[in-house]
């Protein structure tokens, strides 16, 4: 590894190193397809046909829940590339100048879809694959602990956005639509469901008015524009975007074109905001998994500004800061880990949370996959139980979160032992769809009532549709309250 790393036995304040965190190696790694980066739309806060749904609606404004750190977060989440790898790109280079270089930060596990719902539910459930899955609503994850508002009981705005969804809530696999990148060439698969937390969680796919923080590209550009992007943001670039079917030269030209724009966009970064740029994996399934992220906005204290810190890291970690920040309640999954759920170093000493050190002999093996039991395990099957430690304080310093739906009582101790769904010839149960149907949410919100279906060729400009109606805007409204 390189010299950088040796550094990390500093102690529990921000271990702050200048040097470049990660060695160098070649920019093309991984395999890709020849595609070219080609801009979806003429910028990130603009409307485009190649988004497909128009938006039909802004998020309505709320009051702005005050954190202890920042006001919003807003978590970018590009594909599969060694932390070695993407730190050579020209924009994060850039960017790392920018901001503090997270130099230690790692994914949980391989592939794609359990990273995504650990971001959010603080486990992965035994995932070991990207098929179709989705978390019962009894599961708590973020959404859960943002709308429930923590110590202040005060709920804090959410929304997934989602390059290439078709409409808002969108259940489905993925979603294919006209190929803007190589005109002619038949239609691409830019939208796949295993990238999208809110999707995967019944409690948001399930719900009415929760389904439309569900939202694409579209509504972006819009709640960018009307200055209603919620506190706590998470974004999924298109499979080519993200660097998942290209590769980091690709990414890397889609970075400069989406983010370096909204730096200086106040609707989307003041001094109250957080951004997180990185990975949901390694490349490389033999080595450690880690993943380059870079922490930038005006949230992040000006002395850490193109520093990089070591302090270990997971995608739990983005569940404890933001529970750290907002006095939240917590999951007693994940997020309470105490080796695996650091606090952002300069949020921990802003709120007085004490990190551990883990040292990289120390680090749990996140490369691991295939071998863990759980609801998503069709091998080693076991439902979903309710969290082991109900009593666990979270980084903000409340209790687990424990819904009147969940059988407190049933936890692992009490569950049967792991089962062999697949030797049994039986499918998991949660693979199967839960048959959630919002394809009429953005409809019925409009005066309007187009029958046409959605997709690249029915697109209509934003202002030509009608806006949405007084009752759909109170119901939203009515949801941050639950
Ligand atoms: C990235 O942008 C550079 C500069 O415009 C261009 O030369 C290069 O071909 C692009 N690469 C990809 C993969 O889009
Ligand atoms: C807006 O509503 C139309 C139906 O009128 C739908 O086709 C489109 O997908 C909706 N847009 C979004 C982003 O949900
Ligand atoms: C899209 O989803 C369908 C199932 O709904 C599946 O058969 C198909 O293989 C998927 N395609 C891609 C490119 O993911
Ligand atoms: C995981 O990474 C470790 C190095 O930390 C390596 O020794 C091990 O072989 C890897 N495991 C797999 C399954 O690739
Ligand atoms: C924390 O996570 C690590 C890695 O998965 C695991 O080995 C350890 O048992 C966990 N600790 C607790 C208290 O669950
Ligand atoms: C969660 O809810 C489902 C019903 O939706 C129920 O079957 C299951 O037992 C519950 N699990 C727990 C742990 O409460
Ligand atoms: C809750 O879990 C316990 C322990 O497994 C079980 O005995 C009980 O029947 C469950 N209660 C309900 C309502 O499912
Ligand atoms: C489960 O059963 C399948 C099919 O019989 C078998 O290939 C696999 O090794 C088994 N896995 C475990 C963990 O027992
Ligand atoms: C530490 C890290 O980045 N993990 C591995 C990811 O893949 C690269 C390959 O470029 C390895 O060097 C890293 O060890």
């Amino acid at each position: 590894m390189p010299s950088a790393y040796s550094l990390l036995a500093l102690a529990a304040l921000p271990a702050v190193v200048v040097s470049a965190p990660f060695s160098n190696s070649p920019l093309s790694k991984r395999a890709s397809s020849n595609q070219i980066f080609s801009p979806p739309s003429s910028s990130p806060t603009s409307a485009s046909a190649n988004y497909v749904g128009a938006n039909n609606a802004t998020l309505p404004k709320t009051s702005v829940v005050s954190g202890k750190s920042f006001d919003r977060i807003v978590q970018i989440w590009l594909e599969n590339t060694d932390a070695a790898v993407a730190s050579t790109t020209p924009a994060f280079q850039k960017l790392a100048a920018q901001g503090l270089t997270l130099s230690s930060y790692y994914a949980v596990t391989h592939p794609s879809e359990p990273n995504y719902i650990a971001s959010v539910a603080g486990d992965f459930f035994g995932l070991s694959d990207d098929a179709f899955y989705h978390v019962p609503e009894n599961i708590t994850t973020v959404f859960d602990l943002l709308d429930d508002g923590g110590k202040a009981a005060k709920p804090i705005s959410y929304a997934c956005y989602q390059e290439n969804m078709p409409y808002d809530g969108y259940t489905g696999f993925n979603y294919t639509s006209k190929n803007y990148i190589t005109p002619g060439a038949k239609d691409y698969a830019y939208y796949q469901r295993k990238h999208n937390p809110c999707a995967i969680m019944d409690y948001v796919s399930g719900d009415k008015t929760r389904a439309l923080r569900n939202r694409n590209f579209n509504d972006f550009a819009a709640d960018v524009n009307a200055g209603v992007l919620p506190q706590w943001v998470f974004i999924t670039p298109n499979m080519v975007n993200d660097g998942h079917d290209t590769g980091p030269a690709f990414f890397s030209n889609w970075t400069d074109y989406f983010l370096t724009p909204l730096l200086t966009n106040k609707n989307f970064n003041d001094d109250k905001t957080l951004v997180l740029l990185t990975f949901d994996e390694n490349d490389s399934y033999n080595d450690p998994n880690q993943i380059m992220t870079i922490a930038l906005g005006g949230a992040l204290p000006k002395n850490l500004v193109s520093k990089a810190d070591d302090t270990y890291l997971t995608h739990y970690s983005a569940i404890s800061t933001v529970e750290a920040n907002w006095e939240l309640k917590n999951l007693g999954r994940g997020d309470v880990n105490k080796t695996m759920s650091n606090v952002f170093p300069w949020v921990a000493q802003t709120v007085g949370y004490t990190n551990v050190q883990v040292a990289e002999e120390d680090r749990p093996m996140t490369n691991l996959t295939g071998l863990f039991a759980g609801p998503f395990s069709s091998t080693r099957y076991q439902p979903f139980t309710a969290p082991t430690d109900q009593n666990a304080k979270g980084a903000g310093g409340q209790g687990v979160l424990l819904k009147p739906s969940l059988n407190k009582s049933y936890t692992l101790a009490s569950a049967p032992a792991p089962v062999n769904l697949t030797a049994n010839h039986q499918t998991n149960p949660y693979s199967s769809d839960p048959g959630f149907d919002n394809s009429k949410l953005s409809v019925s919100s409009q005066t309007s009532t187009s029958s046409s279906k959605s997709g690249a060729a029915s697109f209509t400009k934003p202002s030509a549709l009608s806006a949405i109606s007084a009752t759909a805007l109170l119901a939203i409204g009515a949801s941050l309250l639950l």
